[in-house]
């Protein structure tokens, strides 16, 4: 243990403490900029810098371990000059048009500068004139704004962004400063979510929503993804993890939607074909492990790196692009509307989802299956500039039918989820015996890969769930390897599954995401119907329109393949 002393305070922290960690014990905040409590520490832009007493020097409090005896002073005129000057050095090389940028009011440059008063820097300015590149449906990389934190390039999945040229040129940057778009990026947006400023941001499609809202001619409907409703309240101060349903769906009818259904709806219809397409190939002797495909980041990822591989993807479409599909067809046939009047909106966690529903397969309906994808923060944005106190609105129920869903639908959100809801489905539907424990606690929880098996008339079903390209790609050499005896796998794109998507409110830490996580499974605990084969709206739709699953119009609007 150390005995040591900040700001005349006296602590004992164990060894190995860093100053940082010490300080936030007794409540010393120490500002920081690169630093992210779920990445590596980099020291690279020393704001944190504390003075150590006695001594006239700094050190950075973020990659300094305290050591017995220590006296720290963090607010000396030393320290403050010192943090001064870095911020109107950054300022120095920073677009200074906050009202204009993204993250206006959430950046935590601007955050740093009202504290130390600093609304100008007094040094040259020196912005570079370069290219804001947008050529991604997804994402957009302002790099005027970048202050080289070099969190994005740590959390990168795909090391897509790297370092470029020297002293004040130097950049971060993908390889011969391509666009995004000419890149294996598979548009995750994990770099949006810890950019500090506004250099990588989500690309914004509110107003085309707003317009279609306007437009008289057009119905606007819009579903909810399972993971959305336990983030959203983040952007409005709320409790980490709390469930808003209801008052999302509100929230969205205040602003002018005509329809509000749920994304659970679609993954219950997709746990309906995905697990019939799991039995028949299990059944025919068919191409196994069979891989989900609902997450689109995933998706991209094996396209461009392990294109021999995609027979083992399942051919579903994802619950997105399934709603788009049946909010095209079946519903105006029940509603009696023109369906190119309807314009389908979804609110999702996931920037990859917006290219997603760029595909150009996706539109087997005649139509595209979805006009507009918005994140969890575009959305948040629109409820705010609508002045609506989304603490205080009275919650209110999803419409029908498309808004009527079970509890397997809802765990789509986290990691494991996909694979607990097909479990509890496959198992009732092979065997015609009802399954009394629903939960398969093996695949939950944050552990890069999972295992779990399932004992189907006499057949052990052995299957696996990894969240993160690391993990996926860990599965894919395995099975190119012919090492692999999974059956059936989940595979999704981002740590923790959607619950930790990129496109989800700024701040999002691994804490955070436990927390929505356990909210998830609360939400499926209460929730009367459990198991997707039970969803009578689901029941119907077949009843009335798709006939059975993998029938020739679940085939036409419900599936796809993938390019690569
Ligand atoms: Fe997900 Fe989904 S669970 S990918 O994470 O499967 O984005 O929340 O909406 O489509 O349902 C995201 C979340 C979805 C889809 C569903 C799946």
């Amino acid at each position: 243990y150390c005995n040591v002393i900040i700001d005349n305070k006296e602590i004992t922290v164990p060894e190995g403490t860093t100053i940082l960690e010490a300080a936030k014990k007794i409540n010393i905040n120490i500002p920081t900029l690169c630093y992210h409590p779920d990445l590596s520490i980099k020291a690279n832009c020393r704001i944190c810098s504390v003075e150590v007493k006695g001594k006239n020097k700094l050190v950075a409090a973020c990659s300094t371990p305290i050591w017995d005896g220590a006296k720290i002073v963090t607010n000396s005129k030393l320290v403050r000059d010192m943090q001064k000057g870095v911020l109107e050095l950054i300022l120095a090389n920073h677009p200074q048009d906050c009202l204009r940028c993204i993250r206006n009011g959430k950046c935590e440059l601007q955050k740093l500068c009202e504290i130390f008063h600093i609304s100008k820097s007094n040094l040259e300015d020196e912005v570079d004139a370069l290219e804001v590149d947008s050529s991604s449906p997804s994402i957009v990389r302002d790099h005027r704004k970048c202050i080289k934190c070099n969190r994005c390039l740590e959390v990168c999945q795909e090391s897509i962004l790297s370092h470029a040229h020297r002293s004040i040129h130097y950049s971060i940057t993908p390889a011969f400063e391509r666009k995004l778009m000419d890149t294996l990026c598979v548009f995750c947006g994990q770099c949006s979510s810890v950019c500090p400023v506004g250099a990588i941001y989500e690309k914004d499609d509110t107003q085309k929503v707003w317009d279609a809202i306007h437009n008289k001619d057009k119905h606007v409907i819009v579903q909810i993804a399972p993971a959305v409703r336990v983030s959203i309240g983040d952007e409005f101060g709320m409790d980490a993890g709390k469930k808003v349903t209801g008052k999302l769906v509100a929230a969205l009818r205040r602003i002018g939607f005509d329809k509000v259904f749920d994304t659970d709806f679609a993954a219950d219809l997709t746990i309906m074909e995905e697990s019939s397409e799991l039995l028949y190939r299990i059944e025919n002797g068919k191409t196994l492990p069979m891989i989900t495909s609902c997450s689109p980041g995933w998706i991209n990822f094996i396209e461009g790196n392990f294109e021999h591989l995609l027979k083992y993807l399942s051919t579903c479409k994802s619950p997105q692009q399934m709603f788009g599909a049946i909010s095209k067809t079946y519903y105006p046939k029940i509603m009696n509307i023109d369906p190119s009047s309807i314009f389908t909106v979804s609110i999702m966690p996931c920037t990859a989802k917006k290219y997603e529903a760029t595909r150009k397969e996706m539109n087997s309906s005649g139509f595209r299956d979805i006009d507009v994808v918005l994140t969890t923060r575009e959305i948040a944005r629109m409820i705010k500039s609508s002045c609506i106190d989304f603490e205080g609105i009275q919650e209110e129920e999803f419409d029908t039918p498309l808004g009527i869903s079970t509890g397997a639908g809802v765990i789509f959100g986290a990691t494991g989820g996909v694979m607990e809801a097909a479990l509890r489905s496959v198992y009732e539907i092979a065997t015609g015996m009802a399954l009394n424990n629903l939960e398969f606690i093996g695949v939950r929880g944050l552990e890069g890969i999972k295992e779990a098996s399932i004992n189907i008339n006499g057949n052990t079903i052995k299957v696996a769930v990894a969240h993160g390209l690391d993990n996926a790609k860990k599965i894919l050499e395995m099975i190119d390897k012919g090492k692999c005896d999974y059956t059936f796998i989940e595979i999704m794109c981002c740590p923790g599954g959607c619950i930790g998507g990129g496109g989800q409110p700024i701040g999002t830490t691994l804490e955070i995401k436990d927390k929505r996580i356990q909210s998830i499974y609360k939400v499926d605990e209460e929730m009367p119907i459990r198991k997707s084969h039970k969803n009578p709206a689901v029941l119907k739709l077949y009843e009335d329109f798709l006939g059975k699953p993998l029938g020739n119009l679940s085939h036409k609007l419900l599936h796809t393949n993938y390019n690569p």
